[in-house]
């Protein structure tokens, strides 16, 4: 894992003094987190644009939360998937503070009664925010568990009213090939799916945040979806806009490697990936494989999505 040393960090670069003030304080209180107090404090957190890094409060604990071990922050924010930045791990980490991520806005459109575009200041008041600690799972067989800040997605989609014909929400992501990938790994912009219940689930949220602060821009900031039942590509970053659709939207990874990556896409250990297996998994920070659950261990609140459905075919 790269770790910039406070040597390499250039005074530009050091948050304003409230800022770091309140850091310190976080990183305190969350012992757990053994940064505070270590020479590394400054230089550990990795490259974000830093006007954004603030503590996000008040939030409300989930009863949705996992009481499984957290996955250690630098992992968190260092270990990622955002091709967009490239396809190395510690690829998003190094540049995705180039991304402004203000402003910003999201546009809520399509088949809804109230289709509107939303500034990221006015969704992050759509809901009480609240901290959800999940396992996201992502198809290369590692896993975290996560404690995101987020709301639900079903209360920013309640505010524009889907109409009865809405069945489907497309999102598609931020692409600024100025300072984006453009080799064509998938056909850019990232976008994703959901079916129209998968997507008001309670446990289906966009996220702002995570360990309590801003999310790092290498995380999908300013707001992003996570999925906690399906592989992680499901869970889109820097999302712009969000679409309600009659018809499945496609989805770049199954529009990529349509063998490899169905619409569905929920965690299933008895449906392997044609190249590798998803019956385990690694959870980043263990060595030991451990085994992985039916749609990530969330099946008590979504197999009845499912019912009647050949996941297999499905997948
Ligand atoms: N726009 C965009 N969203 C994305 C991806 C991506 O490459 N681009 N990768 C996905 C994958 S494969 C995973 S596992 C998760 C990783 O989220 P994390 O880096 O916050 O853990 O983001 C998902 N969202
Ligand atoms: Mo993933």
């Amino acid at each position: 894992m790269l770790i910039r040393r406070p040597a390499d960090i250039l005074p530009s670069e050091i948050t304003p003094q409230d800022v770091y003030r309140h850091r310190r304080r976080f990183m305190r209180d969350a012992g757990a987190l053994a940064l505070a107090g270590s020479a590394l404090a400054l230089g550990a957190w990795p490259r974000t644009s830093m006007a954004s890094v603030r503590k996000l409060e008040p939030l409300l604990p989930s009863e949705f939360s996992t009481d499984e071990g957290l996955t250690e922050i630098e992992s968190v924010t260092s270990y990622n998937n955002f091709y967009e930045f490239g396809t190395g791990k510690t690829d998003p980490m190094t540049h995705a503070h180039k991304m402004q991520v203000r402003p910003w806005t999201v546009s809520v459109e399509g088949l809804a009664a109230r289709a509107r575009t939303f500034d990221i200041e006015d969704l992050l008041r759509i809901a009480p925010l609240e901290e959800r600690i999940y396992r996201l799972r992502c198809v290369e067989a590692w896993s975290m568990v996560i404690p995101w800040v987020g709301f639900p997605l079903s209360a920013l989609l309640k505010e524009v009213e889907p109409l009865g014909s809405a069945k489907y929400v497309e999102f598609v992501t931020h692409y600024d090939p100025e300072i984006m990938n453009r080799r064509p790994i998938i056909d850019w912009p990232y976008t994703e799916g959901l079916r129209i219940d998968e997507a008001m689930h309670p446990l289906t949220i966009l996220s702002v945040g995570l360990y309590g602060q801003v999310l790092p821009n290498q995380n999908g900031a300013p707001i992003r979806l996570v999925v906690p039942w399906k592989y992680g590509f499901k869970s889109a970053k820097s999302i712009v806009t969000i679409r309600l659709t009659e018809n499945e939207p496609a989805t770049a990874w199954n529009k990529a490697a349509p063998q490899e990556y169905g619409f569905y896409s929920n965690v299933n250990p008895e449906v392997r990936h044609p190249r590798w297996t998803q019956a385990t998994e690694r959870r980043i920070g263990e060595l030991r494989r451990r085994p992985t659950l039916m749609f990530n261990g969330y099946g008590d609140q979504v197999a009845h999505l499912y019912q009647g459905m050949d996941l297999k075919t499905f997948y």
